[in-house]
């Protein structure tokens, strides 16, 4: 039957190094954007790391990885998608040579994968740009930082080419236009940037990504590497068809990223949009060649959808991380605002798959709950967070949906399979996981590890290939 997923489905978690690891000086590391964000994307970054932001010791991943290993295999993961901290291996971003205490951990961590049969499939940038370049250079806006991060992707591609074969360039590349630090490590304050720098550390990120790619490739004639997007789909509000224009419009915001990775140059209607819009970016020939290696499979983060109109007075605005857009009446959202819309996900499969025919693997999915851990009769600790199966198993129907239209699907990988500080608000309440980790906001807790209800759900859903959901 087509509608199964395929016997190779990588099933899977995923998890970023600045919302685990903690440790956030140990063993020679540099300060990273994120060490200076203590409340996400709400608030101002410190000039310090302040003793309020949770992400400096996270869940203790660095020092607790192999229990949490365990865990996840027990569950029968055949993926565990994590990103490097850039600044371990680079404390500063700049240097020559990398310091070797961070590649031992990484490689430790992978090692600790792959004895139980887990594939690590690994972000090389995930909101963590070493907080120097971001300083020094102003991040992603330098052209510099290309050759910065050419330099970590060729250490990193050489040390673990036995141990890795699936990684992604940039977490989210799409988001630098709504988050500048913490994506892209831009110093200057947001509202001092005008599109043209903002579309200029976009191309050089571009750039960084397809070379990346190349290096990769050569290094790694085996390994696939893909482009991760911030999947925002969205739904024109009426029928109106200034709707339908809007909603082209910004999808187009979103898709133009993976149009980049997918066929090597910019399309057509962005380079008149720059013209129209007097946008003259510096682009090379060199960066047209390196441009043209593109991704073998797109992947992307996909929680909910949202509504493009040009009838605001009909609705109200959502909520959501970085989306911006507006209420659809047709489906709820969760305590945080995200609107949850199963059905979404197969479209958006199947609008990706219609336009790229590449592989595609959906790295990010769930749902950021408040949990209570509760004391069972045996005495054992979970959490019934039925909640959140739900979820889950409403967006892999859809997933299955999808396969079954013809797209062509590599794996799942729910975000934050263990509960981890939160990206957006830098929070521990918002959990996501199928283990919980006893720590909370005020930084209280004792950092053990439960398992929830989903974590048994998760673990029947592998064990049957997705046939129980
Ligand atoms: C994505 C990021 C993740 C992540 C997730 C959930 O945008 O790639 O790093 O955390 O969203 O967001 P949050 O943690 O804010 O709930």
């Amino acid at each position: 039957m087509i509608n199964q997923f395929p016997k190779d489905f990588l099933w899977g978690g995923a998890v970023a190094a600045n919302q685990c690891e903690g440790a956030y000086l140990e063993d020679g590391k540099g300060l990273s954007v994120q060490d200076v964000l203590p409340h996400g994307l709400k608030g101002e970054r410190t000039e310090q790391p302040t003793e309020d932001n949770l992400k400096l010791e996270g869940i203790d991943f660095y020092h607790r990885y192999k229990e949490d290993i365990k865990l996840l295999a027990e569950m029968g993961f055949k993926v565990f998608r994590t990103s490097i901290a850039w600044s371990r291996i680079f404390p500063q971003g700049d240097e020559n040579q990398p310091n070797e205490k961070g590649l031992q951990f990484y490689d430790d961590l992978f090692d600790e994968c792959l004895r139980y049969g887990i594939e690590p499939l690994v972000t090389l940038s995930h909101y963590e740009t070493p907080l120097y370049l971001a300083e020094q250079y102003d991040g992603w806006r330098s052209r510099k930082l290309i050759g910065f991060y050419a330099n970590y992707c060729q250490t990193v591609f050489t040390r673990y080419k036995n141990k890795v074969k699936y990684w992604l360039t940039f977490n989210e590349i799409n988001s630098l236009f709504h988050a500048p630090f913490m994506s892209a490590g831009i110093n200057t304050p947001k509202h001092e940037l005008t599109e043209q720098d903002l579309y200029q550390a976009a191309h050089h990120e571009l750039v960084a990504s397809a070379l990346a790619t190349k290096i990769g490739h050569e290094i790694m004639p085996n390994a696939k590497i893909g482009c991760m997007i911030l999947g925002i789909t969205v739904y024109p509000l009426t029928p109106d068809p200034a709707d339908v224009i809007q909603m082209m419009l910004q999808d187009r915001e979103t898709l133009l990223f993976a149009d980049i990775h997918a066929r090597g140059k910019y399309p057509t209607y962005i380079l008149n949009y720059f013209k129209a819009n007097n946008i003259v970016l510096e682009v090379t020939s060199e960066d047209e060649e390196i441009l043209k290696h593109t991704v073998d499979f797109i992947s992307f983060s996909y929680y909910s959808s949202t509504c493009a109109t040009t009838h605001p007075e009909l609705s109200e605005p959502t909520g959501g991380n970085l989306i911006k857009g507006y209420k659809n009446p047709y489906v709820k959202a969760s305590e945080w605002g995200w609107q949850i819309d199963p059905k979404g996900l197969r479209y958006t499969l199947n609008k990706l798959y219609d336009r790229y025919q590449l592989p595609l693997f959906i790295v990010e999915n769930g749902l950021g709950a408040v949990d209570e851990l509760i004391t069972q009769e045996d005495g054992e600790k979970t959490v019934e967070d039925e909640y959140r199966i739900q979820y889950l198993r409403e967006h892999l129907l859809e997933a299955r949906n999808a396969i079954h239209d013809g797209v062509e699907l590599m794996g799942y990988t729910s975000w934050g399979c263990i509960d981890i500080v939160s990206a957006s608000t830098a929070e521990l309440r918002k959990r996501y996981g199928y283990i919980y980790v006893d720590r909370h906001d005020d930084g209280s807790g004792s950092l053990e590890r439960y398992k929830k209800k989903s974590f048994y759900w998760y673990k029947g859903v592998i064990a049957s290939n997705g046939e129980c959901l």
